[in-house]
């Protein structure tokens, strides 16, 4: 362990368990750790720098801005702002949008406007409003959140939670139709499971859901916080099922890799619920933040990132499945968003994880039995050429 390393492993919290690797330079799909050696990031932190490192078009968007003005209270306007929330609701065919910082926060705001806009809207009694939620969901880390997770260990010693949650089996559109009351506001759901491991639910499962929802004036609410913004080989990965949500839920790739911005967009009748005092916070929405995440939607359109990542994605799948081993369950994944799952005790996700890195690799295990492979979306076809061979030395 390097001072570095230890460090951290004494003044931090030991809420992570980071692979033996000190990052401090990155660049495009690469980084390079304290020793000079070069690694291709298959992690992008969870789907936050589908930029690529260091984008100098962000560097650009995030220096001139901190130049100029970096914060000011909400209580004022900005130049820059508005900008910034035309182009996310123009780009996902929403009304309105509200900035936030991290994810968790984006979706505790998707769940008070939806209890809210149960009450003032669809005139649910008071305090009786029910959200439904998936098993499986990862939607952050808050205590309202990791409340309604079916993951014990997300839970384990931080309750009491909040109650009105209703979990139901991810992808079976007749547990929703039964699970759903006269008091439910809400479905919110990852339109491909990141965190549960890549499971995709079966295909028109989200036009389905879509469907009971409208027939039972509930609103659909997609957290695409780690699908969005073209990870899945389309902008959002609700347009795979043509679906437009009611309510939608974006970060990571938002701030560009920079900066922690995050929104929840919605319908007007929707986002009216909120009014002067009633949500806020003192981050979200700020000029530099805006700045950074407007830049980093434009490069998404004009570099046309979402279809990168269907191209890539399809050749990547293809040339994964040709890998013989038997230790492999299965491939999946949509665009740029790709899990190698393996049958439980044949190999250890973990160990893969290892073996990569030291072969120039950085990617991360979910669960004990899915290594997740999501380059930045700016990878190149030869980088990922250079990718499998090492997946397959490691592998074959
Ligand atoms: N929704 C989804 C679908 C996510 O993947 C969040 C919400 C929460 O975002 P924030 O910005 O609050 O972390 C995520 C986050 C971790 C971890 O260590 C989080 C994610 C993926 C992997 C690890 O908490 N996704």
């Amino acid at each position: 362990m390097n001072n570095s390393m230890q460090l951290e492993e004494q003044y931090g919290a030991h809420n992570y368990h980071p692979l033996p690797v000190v990052l401090v330079k990155g660049e495009g799909p690469y980084v390079w750790d304290d020793q000079g050696k070069k690694y291709l990031d298959m992690m992008s932190a969870y789907s936050a720098v589908s930029h690529g490192h260091c984008n100098p078009r962000l560097v650009q968007a995030l220096t001139d801005q901190a130049n100029q003005l970096t914060i000011v209270s909400r209580a004022y306007y900005t130049d820059k702002l508005g900008a910034f929330l035309k182009k996310a609701c123009d780009m996902t065919e929403q009304d309105m949008a509200l900035p936030m910082n991290t994810g968790a926060e984006a979706v505790e705001t998707a769940i008070k406007a939806a209890r809210k806009w149960a009450y003032t809207v669809k005139g649910v009694a008071d305090e009786q409003a029910e959200i439904i939620v998936a098993n499986g969901n990862f939607h952050g880390r808050t205590t309202t959140i990791v409340g309604f997770s079916s993951e014990k260990a997300y839970q384990k010693g931080f309750g009491p939670f909040t109650p009105g949650f209703k979990l139901v089996d991810y992808g079976d559109v007749d547990a929703l139709e039964a699970a759903i009351t006269p008091n439910t506001a809400a479905f919110l759901v990852e339109p491909i499971q990141g965190e549960g491991g890549i499971v995709i639910p079966p295909a028109g499962y989200l036009k389905k859901c879509k469907a009971l929802c409208e027939k039972h004036n509930v609103l659909l609410i997609c957290d695409e916080i780690q699908t969005g913004l073209g990870r899945t080989g389309k902008l959002l990965a609700c347009q795979h099922d043509d679906v437009t949500p009611d309510g939608l839920i974006l970060g990571k790739a938002l701030g560009g890799g920079m900066l922690a911005v995050s929104m929840f967009l919605s319908r007007k009748d929707v986002m009216d619920v909120f009014t002067y005092g009633s949500h806020g916070s003192t981050f979200g929405g700020n000029p530099l933040s805006s700045v950074v995440a407007l830049e980093a939607l434009n490069i998404i359109e004009e570099e046309k990132l979402a279809e990168r990542s269907h191209e890539l994605g399809e050749y990547f799948m293809a040339e994964l499945r040709k890998i013989n081993n038997s230790a492999i369950k299965e491939i999946r994944g949509k665009g740029l968003f790709v899990g190698i799952e393996f049958h439980p005790n044949q190999l250890d996700a973990r160990d893969v994880c290892l073996q990569l890195m030291d072969k120039g690799i950085l990617s991360k295990e979910t669960h004990a039995t899915v290594v997740r492979l999501a380059p930045p979306l700016v990878i190149t076809k030869e980088q990922l050429d250079d990718a499998l061979e090492i997946i397959k030395e490691v592998l074959v």
